[in-house]
């Protein structure tokens, strides 16, 4: 395994522990986590895995396999810079409760496709950590930790959904979570018994505006609550009634993230009635919707799904945070070909880069690996 080689290699030792933890796409429930509602995320088949030894000086020594000139030492976590940030955060805010770590991971996530490989980073070092100093924390106190790590030390304003889908998931499940509650529920994924498959497609562009853009949207979905009243948007029960009261943006954002709600909830329905076949409306809504009413995607997203649907998917929407990224596309059996080869023309035809795709099967949570 390259995490224990790197360890071996940097710190002439073998690691207590080694943990891996994975990377998420969204099935459905898009800005929905921060607003307190429903998503329906599951573990991709890449993460990262993280190879961990306690210490004893309160040091932290922390290497990656795909960055070379390592490791970096801090004598203090609150010293972190750059990725290590997402790592040495976990570390920070457990404060007297850890004496320091030697780390080294190893990751695999695509790069830019907006697979939440930071949230698998967080979780899998969060994960090791909790065990070589029986900390006792439960997944979702793992997620949490992740997030408030990202949130405090990335300044990333992110919700709880990716780190949830890392720390919880279920092989061959969805992860259908309350992010109010965080009560959780795995829900069968079995595709492939209905003759269809996701498609993940990175359309390989990011747009720089993204992490100023995502906490606008948050930030326009809070002064929403806060015309209409209530908690969260999560809290809006008549949607008429507050689109009259609201206007501009925070008309916008509400209608978005109400329907959303509604949309992970039919589309749980259908799966539990075994009627994957009918998602494909659902998904094409959500994108809809995050195109007009939430604006978070790029024409690279847009010319996607339309091109993936035109190409014999069911149904096609962005994922993730957005402004770039992936789309995902619910493929019938036999239609894969169609689908790739109608979405590759599209970009070759307006000069884009060649999109990337990968087979999306819903795999394993965190769990120990040695
Ligand atoms: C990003 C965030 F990290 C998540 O918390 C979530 O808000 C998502 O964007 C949008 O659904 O992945």
């Amino acid at each position: 395994m390259r995490a224990i080689e790197a360890f071996r290699a940097a710190f002439g030792a073998d690691p207590a522990t080694v943990w891996h933890a994975p990377g998420r796409v969204n099935l459905i429930g898009e800005h929905t986590d921060y607003n307190d509602g429903f998503v329906l995320p599951f573990a991709v088949p890449w993460g990262v895995t993280a190879a961990v030894s306690p210490r004893a000086d309160g040091v932290i020594r922390i290497l990656s396999a795909q960055v070379p000139d390592q490791p970096q030492v801090y004598a203090r976590p609150s010293d972190s810079e750059g990725w290590t940030r997402y790592a040495v955060g976990v570390l920070a805010l457990l404060g007297d409760r850890v004496r320091g770590a030697d780390i080294a991971v190893d990751g695999d996530v695509p790069q830019g496709a907006g697979l939440s490989s930071s949230a698998a980073l967080e979780v899998s070092v969060a994960s090791a950590v909790n065990e070589v100093y029986g900390l006792g924390l439960t997944p979702m106190e793992i997620a949490l930790l992740g997030q408030k790590a990202e949130n405090d030390f990335v300044g990333m304003p992110c919700g709880i959904m990716d780190q949830a889908a890392s720390a919880l998931s279920v092989e061959g499940h969805a992860l259908f979570l309350d992010c109010r509650s965080l009560g959780s529920r795995a829900i069968p994924l079995d595709l492939a018994a209905q003759g269809l498959g996701i498609l993940i497609i990175d359309t390989r562009a990011h747009h720089e505006l993204a992490d100023g853009q995502y906490a606008k949207r948050r930030a326009d979905c809070e002064s929403a609550a806060r015309t209409l009243g209530v908690p969260a948007l999560r809290d809006v029960t008549d949607l008429a009634d507050a689109l009259s009261r609201l206007s501009g943006d925070e008309r916008k954002r509400t209608m978005h993230v109400v329907t959303e709600n509604h949309r992970v909830e039919a589309l749980v329905g259908l799966l539990r009635a075994g009627k994957a076949t009918e998602i494909g409306s659902l998904l094409n809504a959500s994108h809809l919707s995050l195109r007009d009413q939430f604006e978070v995607t790029v024409p690279e997203l847009d010319v996607a799904v339309e091109a993936a649907v035109r190409g014999g998917a069911r149904g096609a929407r962005m994922t993730g945070g957005g402004f770039g990224g992936s789309v995902i596309a619910l493929v019938p059996e036999g239609r894969l070909s169609s689908v790739e080869a109608a979405v590759a023309a599209a970009y070759a035809e307006r000069g884009w880069a060649e999109p990337r795709f990968l087979p999306a099967t819903p795999a394993r949570g965190a769990h120990k690996r040695a």
